[in-house]
């Protein structure tokens, strides 16, 4: 029956269908009407969110249309058709331990999000199980759900994870999915933030009635992501300079990274999930089983705490065999190499020098530089007995590697170090 406005019964068949497509939340909004109240005050506080400097290199989020208007701050600007938008959500903590715990010293950080891999580790004389990222079956599963929608209720629709220009989190809250947390995250009550989104823009009218309530802000006095953000980047509730943001610093930014940002980024290389394993809200909350596609979705063993050595140590043919098809792909090697640099400096750990002198006399600039800065990190802050440990023969000019190994254990293939770790 087609309708082409929201009802309740169709808002009912909304929620049953995301749930049994795998979405753990869904709700429905509508998009604001040109200059009315509520688009005047979203627009304006992205417009003054990007003047600001907030988003950095961010040149995607930056974009105008023809007019000069932020082809973000308001969803029509792009898409005049639609008049509602499904927000989905799909929770995606998998098990595995938090970034703020206890971790070896020589270990990095990739985002929760990006550990997701094909099949169970090998032993390491299997292939590396391949890469997946979360946006594309998320991508598939919306797909499918605005095909229903559309067969049912008629309209049209267009699909967006992460990539359309609108700013999702103020659609999710709209639509009942949950508050904006002080972290700027998406919080619901019973699923905590671990969520990734989707959305379903639509032509179908959502009748002011219809219109979902808001969740309650449920932060109340606590502060602690603010707190806890180790580069200041949650500037005050809500509001985030994203140029200080570890996510921006070691996923967006090219280049390289202000000396002043780099000892905050302690040891993530991919992402920073720090103000979220603080927040008391995600304590208990777990992906729901079944909810996630289970042979493409689990976490990938090797990418919890990850060896920066190992990682060090890829060439362009591992990294590729590790994260193609991954959010990692993002950042190539390169990227992630100067990352890891700036992580191996912060760990003061001298068994990571022969290895930041190779990269510091290669011929990656930005890789080197990093490299460089690392070195004298750990040279400066290295613990007095690695200090004294590191007492070497004049002329040699390199540092002795742990007692009992060699350079070769220590910078050899993937494979052969994962064996070491084992
Ligand atoms: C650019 C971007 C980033 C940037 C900037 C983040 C940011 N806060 O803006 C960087 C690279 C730093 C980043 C980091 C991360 N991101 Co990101 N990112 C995006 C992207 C593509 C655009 C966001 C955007 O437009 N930002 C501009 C600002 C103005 O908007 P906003 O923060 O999203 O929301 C603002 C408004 O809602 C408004 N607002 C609402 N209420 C109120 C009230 C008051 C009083 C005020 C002042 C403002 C205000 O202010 C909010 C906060 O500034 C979205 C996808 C999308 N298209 O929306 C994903 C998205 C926001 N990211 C996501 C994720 C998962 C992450 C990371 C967790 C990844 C990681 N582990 O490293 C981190 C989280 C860091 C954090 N604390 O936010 C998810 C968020 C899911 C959720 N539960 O909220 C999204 C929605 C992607 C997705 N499809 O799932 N991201
Ligand atoms: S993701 Fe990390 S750096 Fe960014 S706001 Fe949260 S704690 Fe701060
Ligand atoms: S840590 Fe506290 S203030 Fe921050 S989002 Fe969670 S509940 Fe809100």
């Amino acid at each position: 029956m087609v309708t082409d406005t929201w009802n309740p019964e169709l808002q009912q068949w909304l929620q049953e269908r995301s749930s049994a497509i795998g979405f753990e939340l869904a709700g429905v909004a509508a998009v604001d009407a040109p200059n009315s109240p509520s688009e005047t005050l979203e627009a304006s506080r992205f417009e003054a969110w990007i003047e600001a400097g907030r988003a950095g290199e961010m040149e995607f989020l930056k974009r105008r249309d023809a007019g000069g208007r932020f082809l973000r701050s308001s969803v029509q600007i792009a898409h005049p058709w639609a008049n509602s938008v499904v927000v989905c959500a799909m929770n995606y903590n998998t098990p595995g331990p938090l970034s703020i715990e206890q971790a070896p010293a020589n270990s990095g950080w990739i985002a929760r999000y990006a550990w997701s891999g094909e099949a169970p580790s090998g032993t390491g004389d299997t292939p590396p199980p391949a890469g997946t990222d979360y946006h594309d079956f998320l991508l598939t599963r919306l797909h499918r759900l605005a095909c229903e929608l559309g067969e049912r209720a008629g309209g049209e629709s267009k699909c967006y994870v992460d990539t359309g220009p609108l700013v999702e989190r103020s659609l999710a809250a709209r639509a009942g999915v949950g508050w904006i947390g002080k972290n700027t995250c998406v919080l619901n009550q019973g699923k905590g933030s671990w969520l990734l989104l989707g959305v379903i823009l639509s032509s179908l009218r959502l009748p002011p009635q219809l219109a979902a309530l808001p969740a309650a802000d449920r932060c109340g006095s606590c502060t602690r992501c603010i707190d806890a953000c180790p580069s200041e980047a949650l500037t005050s509730p809500h509001q985030m300079d994203a140029s200080r943001c570890i996510a921006y610093l070691t996923i967006e930014k090219k280049g390289t990274i202000p000396v002043a940002l780099r000892e905050p980024m302690g040891r993530q290389v991919f992402g920073c999930d720090i103000c979220q394993d603080v927040c008391p809200w995600n304590r208990h909350p777990r992906a729901e089983s079944g909810s996630l596609p289970s042979a493409s979705i689990r976490a990938r063993q090797e990418l919890i705490n990850p060896d920066l050595g190992w990682l060090a140590s890829m060439d362009a043919g591992t990294f590729k065999r590790w994260f193609k098809g991954s959010p990692l792909e993002r950042t190539r090697r390169s990227r992630l190499h100067r990352n890891v640099a700036i992580a191996m400096g912060n760990s003061a750990e001298m068994r990571f020098l022969p290895h930041l002198r190779i990269w510091r006399d290669g011929e990656d600039p930005v890789l080197a530089e990093a490299s460089s800065w690392a070195i004298s990190k750990i040279e400066r802050t290295g613990s007095l007995e690695q200090v004294e440990a590191r007492e070497e023969p004049p002329g040699t000019g390199n540092a002795p590697l742990p007692s009992g190994s060699t350079d070769r254990e220590y910078f050899s293939t993937d494979r052969e170090y994962w064996h070491g770790r084992s």
